[in-house]
């Protein structure tokens, strides 16, 4: 498998959404387009299952004086068969930072500049539920002072990050500092739970999945 991000990327429409972005983010709606927001989370689709035949980049940006994107998957489903769908994190310049298929194990990945890719291929058959990932844009307290009219300060790793992305139920310090203290009762409140599925018991004994997470919400 070939890394293209860095070529498609040349082609890219820069389609930047506006800072509010909106209820929901779905990589397919976006597929080319550039988004500059502080963070989001994201869905591969709006629908149960992701479509075949996909070659979908989306490039995130991070706004102002951000110079990082962070990516953490919730929870990654792909038919796995030999890798046929799979999912590219390609760094500010281009460079592969993951191949995301088979027996990858969720973690965070950070670009080197202010962008980061994402693109998902899929082939002609069998589909699966795709991913959920969480991305923030911050810089680091010793690069860039925190600056508190907008921002806020990530307590045990120096990350400042933009003012709505505190008690907003996405992790976006890593540690999840910026929902420690939401007095507000009207705030969900998210922890993430990961278990391993080992498909084996079905038909296909090559067939692996990666590890699958499920957000549990709390209903208001
Ligand atoms: C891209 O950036 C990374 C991290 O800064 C660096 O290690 C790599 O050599 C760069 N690749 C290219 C092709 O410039
Ligand atoms: C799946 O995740 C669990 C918990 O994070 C971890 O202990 C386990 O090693 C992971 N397994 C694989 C195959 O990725
Ligand atoms: C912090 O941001 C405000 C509003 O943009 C700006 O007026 C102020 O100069 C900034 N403070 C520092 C120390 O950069
Ligand atoms: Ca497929
Ligand atoms: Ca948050």
């Amino acid at each position: 498998m070939t890394l293209n991000c860095a070529y498609l990327g040349t082609v890219l429409l820069v389609a930047a959404l506006g800072s509010t972005g909106e209820a929901t983010l779905y990589l397919d709606d976006h597929c080319g387009e550039t988004i500059r927001v502080h963070g989001d989370r994201m869905y591969s689709q709006s629908t149960k299952n992701y479509d075949n035949n996909m070659d979908c980049l989306v490039t995130i940006q991070a706004p102002y004086d951000y110079q990082i994107v962070t990516i953490d998957f919730s929870w990654v489903d792909l038919f796995n068969r030999g890798c046929y769908d799979y999912i590219e994190i390609c760094d500010t310049n281009g460079t592969l930072l993951n191949t995301i298929c088979a027996n990858w194990e969720p973690r965070d990945i950070y670009s080197s500049g202010n962008f980061i890719y994402i693109r998902m291929v899929t082939d002609d058959s069998r589909v699966d539920r795709g991913f959920s990932l969480v991305f923030t844009a911050f810089h680091y307290d010793y690069d860039l002072a925190c600056n508190d009219t907008y921002e806020f300060k990530c307590s045990g790793n120096d990350r400042c990050i933009d003012d709505s992305l505190v008690c907003d139920d996405k992790n976006n310090c890593n540690n999840a500092y910026d929902e420690d203290d939401c007095s507000d009762a009207s705030t969900l409140r998210l922890s993430v739970v990961s278990f391993w599925v080992p498909l084996n018991a079905l038909e296909d004994t090559n067939v692996e999945k990666a590890n699958i997470s499920v957000d549990h919400r709390p209903l208001v």
